[in-house]
């Protein structure tokens, strides 16, 4: 079954008949005056209101707003300054959009509950329950689908020197062990999502391991969220150091395109319709069932 939210939306991630997945665009709304991309752009409720019809009517099939930034060097913003910047903006969406299915980008319980309780239908978690010890009680209660994402350290220090002996692996056994954890805390496991946290404590080599062997985590039989959008490393992949965040459109589709090949099915993405279009394509030559040539 696909994971659904407490109003009984599913997330649509399976396709019948073992076809391949389709492929869910997560829009990115940042109420924040810092985010690395967007920050400061959609601050008040009404901009941030209009972003997301924006980005639904170029086909997100989730809204993920935020209300702290995690990238990294930031500082942590506490729990009622997050609410407070983030529940009037899903409300506002809801009132124009009352079927939009909105995630909440936090790790605080705390805000969780405000989203929730404001309509939001599940919890994107960057510290994979962690970070509070009520986060994983709220998402049980609430019977809401929640995303576990890997960090190595945490956002102000994650860039310093990150080391592993083995990323795919170490990441893999992290995620399996917080599914279990979120399982044995009362989350249904089919509302479990896990996501590799692409440069969350993560150099160059470790995020291209970690797309090139997405499929390692696709194999723990949960939907992967792959978030790579407008980040670092591919602005020093495809023009040096270059690149204001949102010239890096190009780079962040050629990498949805090969980490839904290896098994991601939700697409954590700033550039909705390019990702979206990108991605109905990748979706319909892997569905189509032919292989080998057309006279
Ligand atoms: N990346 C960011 C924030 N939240 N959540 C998940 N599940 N996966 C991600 O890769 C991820 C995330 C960072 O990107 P962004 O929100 O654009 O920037 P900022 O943290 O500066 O607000």
């Amino acid at each position: 079954m696909a994971p659904t939210t407490p109003r009984g939306d599913e997330i649509q991630l399976a396709g019948g008949g073992g076809q391949t997945p389709a492929p869910v665009v997560m829009g990115i709304l940042n109420v924040t005056p810092d985010s690395f991309s967007d920050g400061g752009e959609f601050f008040d409720k009404e901009a941030g209101a209009a972003r997301a019809a924006e980005m639904l009517d170029e086909g997100a099939g989730i809204v993920d707003v935020g209300g702290e930034s995690t990238r990294p060097g930031s500082d942590p913003v506490p729990a009622e300054e997050e609410a407070r910047r983030v529940v009037p903006v899903i409300r506002e969406i809801l009132a124009a959009r009352p079927g939009a299915v909105i995630s909440i980008d936090t790790y605080h319980a705390a805000t969780a509950e405000a989203a929730l309780e404001a309509g939001a239908g599940l919890v994107n978690d960057v510290t994979a329950l962690n970070g509070d010890p009520r986060m994983a009680d709220v998402v049980a209660g609430a019977g809401c689908p929640v995303v576990l994402m890997h960090m190595l350290g945490e956002p102000k220090t994650m860039q310093q020197s990150p080391h592993y002996d083995d990323v795919v692996s170490e990441v893999r056994e992290f995620l399996a062990r917080r599914a279990e954890a979120a399982i044995s805390a009362g989350i249904s496991p089919e509302d479990v999502i896990l996501d590799p946290g692409i440069g969350f404590g993560k150099n160059l080599e470790h995020n291209l391991a970690l797309v090139e062997n997405l499929d390692a985590i696709a194999d723990l039989g949960y939907p992967v969220l792959f978030g790579a959008s407008r980040k670092s490393f591919i602005g020093r992949l495809s023009d040096g150091a270059s690149s204001e965040a949102g010239d890096r459109v190009f780079g962040t589709v050629a990498a949805s395109v090969l980490a839904y090949e290896r098994g991601a099915t939700i697409f954590r993405v700033h550039d909705v319709r390019a990702n979206r279009e990108a991605l109905e394509v990748a979706a319909a030559i892997s569905g189509s069932g032919s292989s080998g040539s057309v006279s």
